[in-house]
């Protein structure tokens, strides 16, 4: 307010102002200066209003009479001022009336000369209402509180970082207002989450934009605390990974498992179960003898039985002895069985001799064999079988069971009942043959398990007409449907018949 006071005014619009009070912040003072001296100096009435001026003045200046005219610059009569125009709004109205807003109505800033309060302005003009005038048109001044103070704080407006990516905003009164918008950390800063990796750091860093970026793993080591490596190390030694995550350096060699005598005193992966990826013989849990290998982690696997082989055990521990010998149909040609017995052209004791010796010299489990079961030119099939057994007789022990049966016949329905009874009585379930006879010897050959079945010749001329019973009752199309009829129900083949008697025809199937 003291500024207020010092100041003095060198031109002023409002020609003639008289103080009725002194409620203006700027009342009083040198701002008299401003107003135009009436020249009654010591009326002793300064608190009187203008608007009385009554013409009796003595100063002789202007007349207070008629004749005074609003807008031509002087105050004159009964105006209040006059500004030189007739404008409202400026301060001094059409009719050369002050414009006024009292200290009610502008109580923070000033009245400018437009009659509107304004608080901070840099050239708002005081006095209206009353006031005394203040003239804030210096730029290092405002206007505040009805007087001019020194320009302090910011220009309204304007910005300024602030915190994390914040900012300041300058507002009316020049002050800064609170920091807005900043983020969730501080640019450039690290967020440690805790250990990831070989000993490496999780962390975050914090953007330019004030916001986390993505967790990554950092600073890891080379290895895994633990790992053994020999690399870069020489024979017999090896380097352990640390618990900082680098690597020891290289002693001799630990024992690990991985197949290899690291520590070179001569023994695979000792202190483990085995050499990794070795194998050893073993024995079955049906008695066999298998191999177990050791596994990767340096014990054995278990204990995996072989391949079944023909040898009247169970090999592969599925519960059957000798499977996939029992019967074997084997494709071959007459020319071929030449080299066992040159008479076998077709059917008959001939081609018996031959495929037995044929099926007997065969690697695997069959030890005999009949047929042909089909033929079609020098093509033939012929079946060899397994868990028989080849028997050394006479024509005379096998004529205790039938008499029919002689040398001179012996691919024969005779000798086949003859040598299935034999057999039957002898502890099997049946037999074929002869496979060779010489008389008085006979060989033939038994079957532990074979199927007697009757699927009378009226099934079998279904499938090989002339086996019916009457055309023929034993013989090539007979040995064809009987072996054709076995595979229909199931079986590997068969022979026969071996026993018949009117439309009934007995015959042997073997399973596979
Ligand atoms: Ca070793
Ligand atoms: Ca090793
Ligand atoms: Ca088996
Ligand atoms: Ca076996």
């Amino acid at each position: 307010m003291g500024r207020c006071s010092m100041r003095v005014f060198d031109a002023w619009l409002v020609v003639s102002l008289i103080s009725v009070g002194s409620a203006g912040g700027c009342a009083g003072g040198s701002r008299a200066a401003k107003t135009k001296p009436d020249g009654a100096a010591g009326d002793g009435a300064p608190g009187k209003s203008d608007a009385t001026l009554d013409g009796s003045r003595t100063d002789g200046s202007q007349a207070d009479g008629g004749g005074a005219r609003c807008g031509n610059g002087v105050v004159e009569g009964q105006e209040a001022c006059d500004d030189g125009n007739t404008l409202s709004g400026d301060g001094c109205s059409a009719d050369c009336h002050l414009e006024t807003c009292d200290a009610q109505s502008c109580p923070q800033g000033c009245c400018n000369q437009t009659g509107q309060c304004v608080n901070g302005a840099q050239d708002a003009v005081c006095g209206k209402g009353g006031q005394t005038c203040q003239d804030c048109t210096q730029s290092d001044e405002i206007c505040h509180n009805q007087a001019c103070e020194a320009l302090t704080g910011c220009d309204p407006g304007t910005k300024m970082d602030c915190g994390n990516c914040g900012q300041r905003t300058c507002a009316g009164d020049r002050t800064w207002g609170g920091c807005e918008g900043e983020g969730v950390c501080g640019a450039g800063e690290i967020q440690e989450l805790g250990t990831c990796g070989n000993c490496g750091t999780l962390q975050r860093v914090c953007q330019s934009d004030c916001t986390l970026g993505d967790a990554q793993c950092v600073n890891e080591g080379i290895c895994h605390p633990g790992d053994i490596s020999t690399d870069g190390c020489g024979a017999c030694q090896s380097k352990e990974c640390t618990q900082q995550c680098s690597w020891g350096s290289c002693q001799t060699a630990q024992e690990v498992c991985n197949g290899q005598d690291d520590d070179c005193n001569g023994t695979c992966d000792d202190g483990f179960a085995c050499c990794q990826a070795a194998t050893d013989s073993c024995t079955t849990s049906c008695g066999s003898t298998g191999t177990k290998t050791c596994q990767s982690g340096c014990t054995w696997g278990s204990c995996q039985p072989p391949s079944e082989t023909c040898n009247g055990q169970d090999d592969n521990c599925d519960g059957h002895v000798d499977e996939g010998y029992r019967v074997d149909v084997e494709g071959s040609t007459f020319t071929a069985m030449h080299a066992y017995n040159a008479g076998c052209n077709g059917w008959g004791m001939a081609c018996n001799n031959a495929i037995h010796q044929f099926c007997a010299g065969r690697n695997g489990c069959s030890v005999s064999g009949f047929g042909p079961v089909e033929a079609n030119g020098d093509n033939m099939n012929l079946v060899c079988a397994a868990g028989a057994d080849v028997i050394t007789s006479t024509y005379t022990e096998l004529q205790g069971y039938l008499s029919s049966c002689t040398s001179a016949t012996p691919a024969s329905g005779s000798c086949s009942a003859a040598i299935h009874r034999y057999c039957w009585h002898h502890g099997y379930t049946s037999g074929f043959g002869p496979v060779y006879s010489a008389d008085p010897t006979v060989r033939f050959t038994c079957v532990h398990d074979g199927t007697v079945l009757n699927p009378t010749y009226t099934v079998l001329s279904t499938i090989q007409p002339p086996c019916d019973g009457s055309t023929e009752r034993w013989g090539m199309y007979c040995n064809s449907a009987i072996h054709r009829w076995c595979q229909q129900q199931g079986y590997g083949s068969g022979y026969g018949p071996v026993e018949n008697n009117g439309d009934d025809c007995y015959v042997v199937c073997l399973t596979n």
